[in-house]
């Protein structure tokens, strides 16, 4: 706890100096001092978790088997605390806790995703789990019954293990036919009353060829379930469906380099633009396939390590969404770098990343606090995108869990990175609906199980009840939700 309050009292003392430099700099003090104003009238508040992070019951009711839990459930355990998903929040038993605690927090709306393998065990439409239906029925009711509006991810990372096993997973462009089934039964069941839909909460790790490959199956299915609900779901259920696609931003390490500038967009365009120039404009980023063209063949391959898309799927993907789905959590300093390592993604883009050690950090080794960063992020959106509707669709802040209520740091990011997104929507015009936590309440973090905690409510994983205490930032938060945004005292 001393090292927050020293670090706030750090940060603080920072903003004053700064904040009494751009007095002196008119154009300057936009960027640097804190904005008292509101977001406009209709501006949307939630907060997002995912299936895995949070359901539990992994094998219960008919639920077939995920890779995360096949992964979780390995002899040598690979998750850092040796935890898996297999009871994490138990919201599969008490979600109407979790529907309590979003009321206790004043949100519109909730976003959570649903598991696969809970309504298809297989991850074919040959067998259908109604009881895992029924699950996400009952979810669905009680939020609209308490006015919380449903946004639903179809993916957010657990395959069906069978896909998995059968078709290799994602690499097989066989599960595109699989995906667009699934999408089927969702907007079937769930369409009448869930009205935002997100395919794909977009996030790809590994190396050589296969991520491009996962992307390029992604993207088509994608595709075929945001034309599948356009085609035959869209005219009686008025619904929507985007993409949710995460990116750090890219700031040039030296902005009055060129090099500098010019690696740091390279960098955005292969993480952020690999999925979302497909979905805006139809193709891949162009820097990205002149680079990993040249060197596939300098690696003798005869052809290149992204595949290509075709006419017909490049008519299918541009313009495949409603709205962009925004996660963001934090900023890169970017300069150009020869390719290294293993023929893959990372060494493509030819550039170096690292973090500025004076930035606060986090729980997470990779979580620092940069919250201009976000503001110039969503500028980089709205002008490569031409300024599409947008929702922030994540931002958080994790902790190790040790103080259950005393979350200063996390209040504090909150209260820093809303604020240049109220900047992005009031000086700059970004055209931004909604905004998104991560996450109500703390919950199985991945790879880094239930040591990096990002509720704004700490949970007892030692306790059968799962007991949930509100953290300091759940009341910093609260208000900011009410007010739409902040009003000076
Ligand atoms: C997201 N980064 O992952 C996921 O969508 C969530 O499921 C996850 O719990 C949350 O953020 C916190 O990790 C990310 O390196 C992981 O910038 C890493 C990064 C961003 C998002």
């Amino acid at each position: 706890m001393k090292t927050s309050t020293m670090t706030s009292t750090r940060v603080l003392t920072f903003s004053l100096i700064v904040s009494l430099l751009t007095f002196c700099h008119g154009d300057l003090q936009q960027e640097d001092e804190f904005l008292y104003d509101t977001f406009p009238e209709g501006f949307r508040w939630g907060f997002a978790t995912a299936a895995y992070q949070i359901e539990g019951a992994w094998n219960i009711d008919g639920k077939g088997e995920s890779i995360w839990d096949r992964f979780t459930h390995r002899l040598v355990s690979p998750i850092i605390d040796g935890s898996n998903g297999d009871i994490a929040c138990d919201s599969y038993h008490k979600y109407p806790r979790d529907v309590e605690l979003l009321k206790s927090m004043g949100v519109q709306f909730y976003r959570f995703s649903i598991s696969w393998s809970r309504v298809l065990p297989r991850g074919t439409n040959d067998l259908v789990n109604e009881v895992g239906i029924s699950y996400y029925n009952n979810l669905i009711n009680l939020l609209i019954s308490n006015n919380i509006i449903p946004m639903v991810t179809m993916y957010h990372w657990d395959l069906p293990q069978n896909l998995q096993s059968q078709f290799g997973g994602w690499p097989n462009e066989t599960l595109i036919e699989h995906f667009e089934n699934y999408a089927r039964l969702l907007y079937e069941r769930f369409g009448d009353r869930v009205k935002h839909w997100m395919t794909f909460n977009v996030r790809i790790l590994g190396e050589a060829t296969e991520p491009y490959k996962c992307a390029h199956t992604i993207l088509k299915s994608h595709a075929k379930a945001y034309r599948l609900y356009e085609r035959e779901f869209k005219e009686w259920q008025n619904g929507e469906v985007g993409i949710v696609i995460d990116s750090e931003f890219m700031q040039p390490d030296n902005p009055d380099d060129p090099t500098h500038v010019e690696a740091a967009e390279r960098a955005l365009r292969f993480k952020h633009g690999w999925f979302a120039f497909p979905v805006f404009f139809g193709d891949y980023p162009s820097v990205m396939r002149e680079l990993v063209d040249a060197r596939s063949e300098a690696e003798g391959r005869n052809a290149s390590r992204l595949p290509t898309l075709d006419e017909e799927w490049q008519t299918m993907l541009r313009g495949s969404f409603d709205f962009l789905g925004v996660n963001h959590y934090t900023t890169e300093l970017v300069r150009p770098a020869a390719a290294q390592g293993l023929p893959g993604w990372s060494g493509d883009q030819q550039v170096s990343k690292r973090k500025d050690p004076s930035w606060e950090g986090s729980a997470s080794a990779w979580l620092k606090k940069v919250p201009w960063g976000f503001r110039k992020y969503l500028n980089w959106l709205k002008n490569t995108y031409d300024n599409p509707v947008m929702y922030i669709t994540e931002n958080g802040w994790s902790d190790d869990g040790r103080d259950p209520t005393n979350d200063t740091s996390r209040s504090l990011f909150y209260r820093d990175y809303i604020n240049n997104v109220l900047k992005a929507v009031k000086l700059d015009g970004v055209n931004i609906k909604g905004y998104t936590a991560w996450s109500l309440m703390d919950n199985f973090e991945w790879a880094n199980g239930f040591t990096d905690r990002f509720g704004v409510h700490w949970v007892d994983f030692t306790d059968p009840e799962r007991q949930v205490i509100p953290k300091d930032s759940s009341v910093v938060l609260k208000k900011i939700f009410e007010d739409n945004g902040f009003v000076e005292e």
